[in-house]
């Protein structure tokens, strides 16, 4: 009697680990990204450029080499080791200075490092020769997304921030994601480049160093402040192609992923020529005076893109990141506020947000002295900002 009720309870165990693994894993459910990381992935990514075709190709050559060498090496150990072994009667010969040796094990070696080197030098030095692009952008790392300006070439001009998808942000902070292709990878606004173009990206940071990879481009370079460096990629083929930062820069480093969305030349083209309207249109005319109503709906949104990562969309903030409902800075005399904005404070635990427009600033300053309980009614003027910069 015992038995059989173990039992029972065994298969009702076994079949409630059946029906939760029927329904619950997420894993199961997340696909390959094209472009990006695969579920499983043991080898390099498809390459999208010539470049990254070449590294894969070098990879593996270098790894066949070595795997070769190993085998040989330890073949050879191996066999002297157990066909000269004491038990069936060999005895050790004695032998000093036997030069041919010395020269073999010195010139072989020797030979095989030279001729690894001579396979990766074409591709390295092709690495670096960044001279004649199509298109140059500048992009800058900054705790935590990426800045893209377009430098030189069609699009000259074109600049924005790129970040992480807010809904993204949410699936992390609440400990259980759904799944999702793209987890981690999804930006508001992609980088767009032609097909077939030589590209060449300017790697520069803001705060701490950063480093901008593409593996399907095989690309990546630190991006550090203070300095420039450059990489090249000339994409092959249309389509996404997803990559993160890659040098450990704080707390939110995995929330910085980079998306290059490659395109045909029109498509681009059209893509340059809406965008540069748009940024017409952006482009706030810091002397306007703006009505209370108008500010703080433009500052919500800012609010929401730059802000409430921290600070929290209902202003309660955490831990060291002080609350914006009911501080005395927000709802107090507009300068000191301003100030924070503009400098950052606690040693950039609060960032400067300079490359925020005045409007910007001033719209998420009034936004934050009328949101949640702080209704103090007051309004800060562009103009005001403009003049506390100097
Ligand atoms: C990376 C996290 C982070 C982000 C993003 C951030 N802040 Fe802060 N903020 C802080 C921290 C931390 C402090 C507290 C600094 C200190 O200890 O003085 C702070 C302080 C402030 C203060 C002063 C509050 C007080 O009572 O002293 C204001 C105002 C403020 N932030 C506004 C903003 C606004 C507006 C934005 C968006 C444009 C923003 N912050 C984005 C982290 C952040
Ligand atoms: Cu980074």
């Amino acid at each position: 009697m015992k038995t059989t009720t173990h039992h029972a309870s065994r298969i009702g165990g076994w079949t409630a680990a059946v029906a939760a693994l029927a329904t619950a894993p997420a894993w199961a459910q997340v696909n390959d990204l094209p472009g990006g990381p695969a579920v499983n992935q043991l080898n390099l990514g498809a390459p999208a450029t010539r470049m990254a075709a070449d590294l894969i190709w070098l990879h593996w050559a270098m790894l066949i080499i070595c795997t070769v060498i190993f085998i040989i090496v330890f073949g050879v150990m191996f066999y002297s080791i157990i066909k000269h072994r004491k038990s069936v009667g060999h005895k050790s010969a004695h032998f000093h200075e036997s030069v041919a040796v010395e020269i073999a094990w010195t010139v072989v070696p020797f030979i095989i490092v030279i001729a690894m080197g001579a396979m990766a030098t074409k591709t390295v030095v092709a690495q670096k020769d960044t001279t004649n692009a199509d298109l140059t952008i500048k992009a800058t790392g900054y705790q935590w997304k990426w800045g893209y300006d377009y430098l030189k070439g069609e699009g000259e001009g074109i600049a924005f921030l790129s970040t992480l998808d807010a809904s993204h942000r949410e699936a992390s902070d609440s400990g259980k994601p759904p799944p999702m292709d793209d987890y981690l990878l999804k930006v508001d606004n992609p980088l767009v480049v032609p097909v077939d173009k030589k590209v060449r990206i300017v790697t520069t940071a803001n705060d701490v160093i950063h480093a901008w990879m593409v593996p399907a481009f095989g690309v990546k370079q630190d991006a550090i402040p203070g300095f420039v460096r450059d990489l090249w990629f000339r994409a092959e083929k249309t389509g996404d192609f997803y990559g993160q930062c890659a040098e450990l820069c704080g707390k939110e480093h995995a929330y910085m992923p980079i998306h290059v969305k490659v395109v045909t030349q029109q498509e681009y083209s059209q893509w340059v020529e809406g965008k540069l309207k748009e940024m017409q249109a952006a482009a706030d005319d810091p002397s306007k005076v703006w009505e209370l109503a108008d500010l703080v709906a433009r500052g919500e949104k800012v609010y929401a893109a730059n802000c409430a990562a921290c600070h929290r969309a209902d202003g309660k903030g955490a831990g060291p990141i002080k609350p914006l409902d009911g501080s005395a800075v927000v709802t107090g005399d507009p300068s000191a506020q301003i100030a924070i904005l503009l400098n950052g404070a606690a040693n950039g635990a609060m960032p400067a947000w300079r490359q925020l427009s005045d409007t910007e600033l001033a719209a998420v300053i009034t936004y934050t002295k009328n949101a949640w309980s702080n209704n103090t009614g007051k309004l800060v003027q562009p103009a005001e900002v403009v003049a506390a910069r100097k």
